[in-house]
């Protein structure tokens, strides 16, 4: 059994948005059109709270982009994004919701930052996704949205852990850094992930 995993096509990550990721909104028509491939679709959303650490505005002098340690863990310093009940944590209004049956929310505790849509970056809390995909009888997961080197690879690494056969569809995804995304899909094939392209899936 397949499942599609639509990770954060949020407003702030779309063109305009606060951390916008390039080309972010092409992908949207892609997605939609994907999703009639699929029996489950689950949507992932960032969803911080204002005082959220990874916020460069909650740490007195860093600016975006910052690197710094919290908690013993590496973290980039990002804009403010994503808050909770806010327009720009809101799905794009261009994607397709009707067939998502169930959304994961990721970035809720203040303390850590949450990339994947499985656990948070220090692997302390799983988000029950992993054993909800389980329970629906899903062996293969495939990956889209955004971003190519945060979200979505960081998910793809977590479902590959967790035993799943894993989908990583390239022309779905964009990347906050270009670079990144090479670095991203390399690793990936090297655990065992399959890079596909959507018309591998449409035709
Ligand atoms: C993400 C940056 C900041 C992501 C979340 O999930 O891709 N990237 N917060
Ligand atoms: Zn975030």
């Amino acid at each position: 059994m397949r499942a599609l995993l639509i990770a954060d096509i949020q407003n702030d990550f779309l063109p305009g948005g606060s951390l916008a990721v390039p080309e972010g909104d092409v992908i949207i028509p892609i997605v939609n059109r994907l999703q009639e491939q699929f029996d489950l679709v689950v949507a992932i959303q960032d969803w911080h709270p204002p005082q959220h650490k990874s916020f460069a505005s909650n740490h007195a002098g860093k600016k975006p982009l910052e690197v710094i340690y919290l908690n013993g863990l590496e973290q980039v310093l990002w804009p403010d994004h994503c808050i909770q009940g806010t327009k720009g944590a809101e799905f794009s209004g261009k994607l397709d919701q009707n067939r998502i049956e169930v959304i994961f929310r990721k970035g809720t505790d203040p303390e850590i930052d949450s990339y994947s849509g499985f656990y948070d970056n220090g692997h302390l809390k799983s988000t029950g996704m992993a054993d909800y995909l389980r329970g629906k009888g899903v062996t293969d997961v495939y990956l889209v949205g955004l971003a190519a080197d945060y979200c979505v690879y960081f998910s793809a690494k977590d479902a590959l852990a967790e035993g799943f056969e894993v989908y990583y569809i390239e022309d779905a995804t964009r990347a906050i850094n270009a670079e990144g995304f090479v670095k991203a899909k390399a690793d990936l094939l090297q655990r065992g992930c399959h890079i596909i392209r959507s018309t591998d899936l449409l035709r």
